[in-house]
Parts: structure tokens; C-alpha cells; sequence
């Protein structure tokens, strides 16, 4: 007995899933992605990037103009992104531990709209999960928890030796670093150059990304949000969420594949604009504001 109702409770979870998937999915329109969020979806993936912050006062990457690329000259580096480059961090580890220094979380960055609304999704119990890029730290201080956080590219919770690996204390790294000092390794004779746990190119992506395998299966609405979507392999699983799984975006310009797909609702506009719309569709604006206005940053 016991069996047969953990069967059908498999099944009736599949179908479930399956036709929620499948019937009655809105086309290209917010109010239509709104409502079926509102009332069908349970599981909402979102995937954030550096975009979501830049109302935080955290520039972006790419942004012309304003994007941290663009704005890296005080560095003196051979090329921007080699700031965030094993190699050339280990010839010099003054540039990047002075950015860190700037963009430590709780430092003077707080939570946007767009953070609280992916706490709100999680407090209405429909997060699935979130998968941010962004190192800031900002999902974490808006009151997400980390069980449905996966900060893709690492944060400044944990740090470690770039040679031996050596877990080391979070809070002795952030005092070291905003005292200008360049940290060695205390194991035994490593010596190696210690950092907090944020991914630089060249560098494998925390065990726990993995997870979106799974996630991606279970995802039955994908919301893409501040991210051009060019740094793999955080950028696929926009595209492994499975064909009848409708998407949105808020973003400036369209990114990777949207467009390309029937249940895709693209929304280009500037992200608060882009939440403050949705959480109206939603019925959802003035919990937010309140979230928002309510909330003292969680460090
Ligand atoms: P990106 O490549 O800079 O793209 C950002 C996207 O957001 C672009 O498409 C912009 O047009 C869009 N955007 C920026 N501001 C707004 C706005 N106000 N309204 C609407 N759209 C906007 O950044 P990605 O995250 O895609 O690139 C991945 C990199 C960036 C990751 O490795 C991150 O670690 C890294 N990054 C993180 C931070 C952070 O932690 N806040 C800051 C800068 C870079």
C-alpha cells in the first residue's frame, strides 16, 4: 500500500508538472506570464547577473560607459578582465583585492527592488531556486536563504588558498583586505596567495552550480534578469530549461536565445521598471515596497 501511494504520488507529481508545463502557457505578454505566475507556476528558476545590481550602485561589466570594464584605468591592468584572471593575479594581487575591497557585501551596497522581489517569489513559496552571477553578496542581504541561493561565481562568505586550497577564516580575509594586505597561506609551507571565494576565469564553478541539472528538470517558469547572458556555463541553463517552460526577461536588450521560442515574454526596459511592472501584474507591488522599505539588510 505504502508502495502503490508513493507511486501514484510520483505520477500524479509528473503529470502534474507535465501539464502544467504544456496547456495554457501565455504567449509574448507580461500581463499573460504575470497570471500564470500569480496562479499556476510553484517553481520559479531565476537566473540574475551584474544588472540586478547596478541600481544597488554596483556597476556592471559590459555597460558601455558605465560597465567596470570601461572604468578599470586607476588598475593599470594589461586588459580589463584580467582582474578576475588566476594567472594575472598571481603576478599582482593589488588590483583585484582592491575592487574586493570596494565590493565587500555590507560595506555600502544595499538590496534593490529586484532582490526583494526574488525574496518575496520565495516567501509566496514558489523559488525554486536562484542562480545569481553576481558576487555581491546583495540575495543574501535582501533575506534569501542560502538553501535557495546558488551564487554561481562564488561571494565573499568563504576564502581560501588558491595553491593548497586551505579553507580560511571569511572574517580575518576581510579585515586583511581592507587593510591593504596581500594574504599568504598559514598551511604548513604553502604560502600561496589567499582569496575570498569568488571564480575567476580559469577557475572550476562551486559544486553546488551543479545543482541546476536537477533544477532545470523541475523549473516551470525561467525569469532572467540584468544578465547579457555570455558567461558560460551559468548562461545554459537558460537554454536547458526544456522547450514549454515559458521564459522571461527583464533586461535592457535582448540576450542569448530569447526570442526564439514560443512561451518567451521579453520585457526591455531598465530592471526597476521591469520589477515594479511585474509586481503590479502580479498584485504583488505594494508586499514589496513594504519588504523593501521594512527590511534592514540580514549581514
Ligand atoms: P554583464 O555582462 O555586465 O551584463 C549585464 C546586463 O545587464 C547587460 O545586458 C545590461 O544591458 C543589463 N543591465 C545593466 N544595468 C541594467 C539596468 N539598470 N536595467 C536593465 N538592464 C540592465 O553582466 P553578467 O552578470 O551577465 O556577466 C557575468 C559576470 C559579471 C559575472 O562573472 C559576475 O561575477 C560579474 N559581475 C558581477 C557584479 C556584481 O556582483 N554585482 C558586478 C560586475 C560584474
Amino acid at each position: 500500500m505504502y508502495v502503490m501511494n508513493t507511486l501514484a504520488d510520483v505520477w500524479s507529481c509528473f503529470t502534474a508538472n507535465f501539464y502544467k508545463k504544456s496547456s495554457d502557457i501565455p504567449s509574448n505578454s507580461l500581463p499573460a506570464i504575470a497570471k500564470y505566475m500569480a496562479d499556476t507556476s510553484k517553481n520559479v528558476l531565476v537566473m540574475a547577473g551584474a544588472g540586478l545590481s547596478t541600481h544597488s550602485g554596483i556597476p556592471d561589466f559590459r555597460s558601455p560607459g558605465t560597465g567596470l570594464y570601461d572604468n578599470l584605468q586607476q588598475y593599470n591592468l594589461p586588459y580589463p578582465e584580467a582582474i578576475f584572471d588566476l594567472g594575472f593575479f598571481v603576478r599582482d594581487p593589488r588590483p583585484f583585492l582592491s575592487l574586493a575591497k570596494e565590493l565587500y557585501p555590507g560595506k555600502k551596497y544595499r538590496p534593490n527592488l529586484g532582490h526583494y522581489l526574488a525574496r518575496l517569489i520565495n516567501e509566496k513559496g514558489k523559488l525554486l531556486r536562484m542562480y545569481t552571477q553576481n558576487i555581491d553578496g546583495l540575495e543574501r542581504l535582501a533575506g534569501l536563504p542560502p538553501e535557495k541561493l546558488v551564487e554561481a561565481h562564488g561571494g565573499f562568505s568563504s576564502a581560501s588558498c588558491i595553491s593548497c586550497f586551505k579553507e580560511h577564516d571569511p572574517d580575518e580575509t576581510r579585515e586583511a583586505i581592507f587593510r591593504g594586505e596581500v594574504i599568504r597561506c598559514t598551511n604548513g609551507k604553502c604560502k600561496g596567495l589567499v582569496k575570498p571565494d569568488i571564480v575567476f576565469f580559469g577557475e572550476a564553478l562551486p559544486d553546488r552550480f551543479f545543482l541546476y541539472q536537477d533544477d532545470v528538470l523541475w523549473a516551470d517558469l525561467l525569469i532572467v534578469i540584468g544578465t547579457s547572458l555570455e558567461v558560460y556555463p551559468f548562461a545554459a541553463i537558460a537554454d536547458e530549461v526544456p522547450r514549454d517552460v515559458p521564459r522571461l526577461l527583464l533586461n535592457r536588450d535582448v540576450v542569448g536565445s530569447f526570442g526564439m521560442r514560443k512561451h518567451d515574454t521579453i520585457v526591455t526596459c531598465d530592471i526597476i521598471e521591469g520589477v515594479t511592472r511585474l509586481a503590479k501584474e502580479l498584485g504583488w507591488h505594494e508586499e514589496l515596497m513594504e519588504l523593501y522599505a521594512k527590511h534592514e539588510p540580514c549581514m
